[in-house]
């Protein structure tokens, strides 16, 4: 019997040859790190997990990809991007995870992405299995033609790689419905199937399923509000801090004031906006799923009740809870500090691994719910799944069906990591229940399906 300090000795050796076999990628050993250091009261107590070779084989992807994508600009100039799809684990079901395209975009970004995914799918208790891609293209400022031409040169390769049974991409960061339409257009154009299950996040006249677009920033809210009734308290009347100013930050927004919260705030990476009187969503989603524009913008309309800060942190904003939902490390060690003297409950990860591990550790260790991205922002790949078995149904269910079941996934992904984390002497700590819950059903998997 091994004992949960010989276990941890074990992973902290793992952590450093990850650290060693894939260099310079800080993103995917910071996520692996979060994984590992919580897995071992689990490993300890189920001998099974020790397997030599087990641990090992889930920081692995299966398979990597990389490709060159060349396109040319409005003005006919030749540009070439790196694309990449990491297939991480497919125990579970066909790899799924969305696509990024933004220019921070590496191979060490997508891993982490992939990673995280394996443990978020497997949450959501549905048959899919994690990956990640995107390329380090930016699409701000390209005109239709030119995202068109990107996203079918990035198909083009692609298209080999995927597949309703195989892998089945979804958007991220850069990637919405209008990309989801040139890729499928493209993708339909080189196989010529009609193959509705190869993409998540579609149009809704043509096989995209109600409440996708919703589906992660509502999520994010049901489970913040899972984890304040835990403390006996509701969303009505609280005030909300969120970041970012895309799909995940509108959609909290609006599921907020359906909750009857207040959202405060929202940014971009030029800055951020105050507005006293609560956002405007009409007017957000005017300027930003419409116009594609920034949010200084919303100040300059809005009126008296709204400020544009540049450059700033949302952070500073005094709230009772804090939803971030733009991207990884964007609140640190100071900024958990200043949530915490602001008074703050509860802090829901709407975006992939936003909150730094000294920010997650200040915030737990002052009494603060934090709920982990891979169990509060799956409510996105779980109205994907849902997608899925429409199309392969060859049905579409009403918005109130979809969200009835999004409801239910994310109150069992909040009770799941909440009772894993009391069985493995971790009371109210949901990153030990989220990733000791998401590990066992895929390590479960993997030793049922031998070494491959
Ligand atoms: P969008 O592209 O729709 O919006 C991203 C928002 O975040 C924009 O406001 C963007 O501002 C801001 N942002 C992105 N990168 C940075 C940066 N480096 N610094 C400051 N601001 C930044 O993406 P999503 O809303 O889809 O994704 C947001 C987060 O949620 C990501 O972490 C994503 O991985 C995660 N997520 C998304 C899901 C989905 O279904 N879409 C599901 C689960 C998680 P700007 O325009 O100025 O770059
Ligand atoms: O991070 C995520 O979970 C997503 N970007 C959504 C993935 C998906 O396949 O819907």
């Amino acid at each position: 019997m091994t004992t949960r300090s010989e276990t941890r000795t074990a992973l902290d050796h793992l952590l450093t040859e990850i650290e060693h076999r894939n260099p310079a990628q800080p993103e995917f050993h910071q996520a692996a790190h979060e994984v590992l250091e919580t897995l071992a009261p689990v490993i300890a107590a189920r001998p099974e997990y020790a397997e030599p070779g087990l641990i090992e084989r889930l920081v692995e992807p299966e398979r990597q990809v990389i490709f060159r994508v060349p396109w040319q600009d409005d003005q006919g100039r030749v540009h070439v991007n790196r694309g990449f799809r990491v297939e991480f684990n497919s125990a579970l079901g066909p790899y799924k995870g969305g696509l990024r395209f933004h220019s921070s975009v590496n191979l060490g970004v997508i891993k982490f992405l992939g990673f995280e995914q394996i443990f978020k799918n497997a949450l959501t208790g549905l048959g899919i299995g994690g990956g990640k891609g995107g390329s380090d293209f930016d699409p701000h400022g390209r005109s239709d033609a030119e995202v068109m031409r990107f996203c079918q040169s990035f198909m083009t390769e692609l298209y080999r790689h995927i597949g309703e049974h195989t892998d089945v991409p979804a958007g991220d960061i850069g990637v919405g419905g209008r990309e989801i339409g040139y890729l499928f257009g493209q993708y339909r154009r080189i196989t010529n199937r009609w193959e509705a299950g190869v993409l998540t996040g579609k149009g809704q006249g043509w096989g995209g399923s109600l409440i996708r677009p919703e589906a992660t920033g509502y999520g994010n809210v049901l489970f913040a509000a899972a984890m304040m009734r835990e403390r006996g308290e509701d969303l009505e009347g609280q005030t909300a801090v969120v970041s970012g100013s895309g799909n995940v930050a509108i959609y909290t927004i609006e599921k907020l004031a359906a909750l009857g919260a207040n959202a405060v705030t929202c940014s971009d990476s030029s800055g951020y906006v105050v507005d006293e009187k609560g956002i405007d969503l009409d007017l957000l989603k005017q300027i930003k799923e419409v116009e594609r524009g920034r949010v200084d913008a919303y100040a300059d309309r809005r009126g008296a009740s709204a400020r544009f800060v540049p450059g700033g942190r949302v952070w500073d904003v005094p709230a009772d809870i804090a939803l971030p939902s733009a991207t990884q490390n964007e609140l640190n060690e100071a900024d958990a500090e200043t949530l915490i003297r602001n008074g703050v409950k509860a802090v829901s990860e709407g975006a992939n691994m936003p909150a730094t591990p000294e920010a997650v550790h200040l915030l737990q260790k002052a009494g603060v719910a934090f709920g982990p991205g891979k169990a509060a922002n799956a409510g996105g790949v779980a109205v994907s799944a849902l997608e899925m078995a429409q199309n392969h149904a060859r049905t579409s269910w009403t918005a109130a069906r979809v969200e009835e079941e999004l409801t239910h996934i994310m109150n069992d992904i909040h009770t799941t990591c909440h009772e894993t984390a009391e069985r493995y002497d971790a009371p109210g700590d949901y990153v030990t229940g989220a990733n000791i819950a998401g590990f066992e059903r895929v390590a479960d998997a993997m030793l049922a399906q031998g070494v491959i």
